[in-house]
């Protein structure tokens, strides 16, 4: 790991700097699916599927016998962990849930807020090397504690034309509606216009290549909700002498795995503790499987020297990590004055891997420097707050005058007459008495 020792703020942005992979062009394929999508429904889908997946499929929907059989095959471990997981995330995410809470702002007038889940939600589950069948717990579970009645998986067809079992497994245990076996940006575009068998969403989760990416944007544009703008993970840990610096290195390396445009950063007050961290992470590096991919993460990544912790949590802040580790004496300092992260893991024993899989938060979280103002998938992101507002005579009574003045002051008179009527017709009522 390339060492940085004492960097002056002036270079700060150009060291936190993202990798960058070739962004291609995509916004005339993207169109090109949709329109074709849009048209031509299921057999554009199936099209796509056969040139961009090459894997030819006469039916998209995943039919209840081949996720029995994909249930089958996984093991009854995973099966009782994916359980755990699926436990605690469901444990977390009902902490989030608000209780409707009825509030007079002025007597006689009565305000709440409830929440109503988003009727239709898509997630998307990448296939590729790693079946990341963890994201259905993370988008599912909260989907289906927010309320929303339909929740449609789509995800690449594999080249037998199959879903990973444990992804079946994961979408069946957490109340999955609907699984198609369509990736890229033909599920996406399906779940954007709806065809013959993908239903269409009013909102779309979950990670994917650069492909989905473009065409999440795309189904932006077409007025469907997305979660948030997905990059390549990354972690920033910040670790000082207390910390174990062969634990310190497995984290670095768990978000290097994920793909060669991952970054990790980690940031020490010790020389000597950032020379071993990069020592241990040339020794654990050599035995991983997907050593190649991690290996060229590794590439991008920095070790950076800082003495003053003022200058840290500034340097912290101002890249806003996806991860943040805290592996330190004097933790306290920078719990207070964190502000943007996606997620933090605090102390020798709070592996980053915890969020990702099993302690209970989400792992769907801003990237790219986005947790400056985006939070991660929470219970939120699943549902709409609806206000209600109930005003009594007595009410109008007391914000009725304010309420003309304003209108008056914007010119608005049909919006003041909505009220004078009232507030007449009330003065009359008492007149009669
Ligand atoms: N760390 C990833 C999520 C994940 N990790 C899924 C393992 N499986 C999000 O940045
Ligand atoms: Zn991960």
């Amino acid at each position: 790991m390339k060492l940085i020792a004492n960097p002056l703020r002036e270079s700060w942005s150009e060291i936190l700097k993202r990798p960058t992979l070739d962004k291609l062009d995509l916004d005339a394929l993207v169109q090109g699916v949709f329109d074709a999508v849009k048209s031509e429904g299921d057999k554009a889908v199936i099209e796509y599927t056969e040139k961009f997946d090459k894997v030819s499929l006469t039916n998209i929907s995943v039919s209840e016998s081949e996720i029995s059989e994909g249930v089958a095959l996984v093991s009854d471990e995973l099966k009782d962990a994916i359980q755990l997981a699926k436990k605690n995330i469901e444990t977390f995410h009902s902490s989030q849930k608000i209780e409707k809470k009825l509030i007079e702002t002025a007597p006689g007038v009565e305000c709440w807020q409830e929440s109503r889940g988003i009727e239709k939600v898509g997630i998307y589950i990448p296939g590729g090397s790693a079946p990341l069948f963890s994201t259905v717990l993370m988008l599912a579970v909260p989907a289906k504690l927010g309320g929303c009645q339909e929740v449609v998986l789509c995800s690449p067809p594999n080249k037998e034309g199959k879903l990973h079992p444990a992804i079946l497994y994961a979408a069946k245990l957490c109340g999955v509606t609907k699984i198609f076996k369509v990736g890229g940006i033909q599920a996406i575009g399906a779940m954007t216009f709806g065809t013959e068998s993908v239903p269409n969403v009013y909102k779309i989760f979950g990670p994917g290549n650069q492909f989905v990416t473009a065409a999440k944007q795309v189904a932006l544009s077409k007025g469907i909700a997305i979660d948030m703008p997905a990059g390549p993970s990354e972690l920033l840990v910040l670790a000082d002498e207390t910390a174990n610096a062969t634990f310190v290195a497995s984290d670095l390396l768990s978000q290097a795995e994920h793909g060669a445009d991952s970054q990790v950063i980690c940031v020490s007050n010790s020389e000597s503790f950032l020379q071993e961290v990069s020592e241990e992470v040339v020794k654990q590096l050599l035995v991983l499987p997907r050593k190649e991919i991690a290996e060229k993460a590794i590439e991008n990544s920095k070790s950076i020297l800082l003495r003053d912790k003022e200058d840290i949590i500034d340097l912290i802040n101002e890249y806003g990590p996806e991860h943040f580790i805290l592996a330190v004496d004097n933790e306290d300092f920078y719990l207070n004055n964190i502000v943007n992260a996606g997620s933090v893991f605090i102390g020798n024993y709070t592996p980053e891997s915890a969020g990702d899989y099993a302690s209970g938060t989400n792992h769907t979280l801003p990237t790219d420097g986005f947790s400056k103002s985006y939070s991660g998938v929470n219970l939120d992101a699943f549902v709409k707050k609806i206000t209600f507002q109930r005003i009594s005579k007595k009410g109008i009574k007391n914000i009725g005058n304010a309420i003309e003045l304003m209108a008056d002051a914007e010119g608005l008179q049909a919006h003041k007459t909505a009220v004078t009527l009232r507030l007449n017709e009330l003065k009359e009522d008492e007149g009669g008495i």
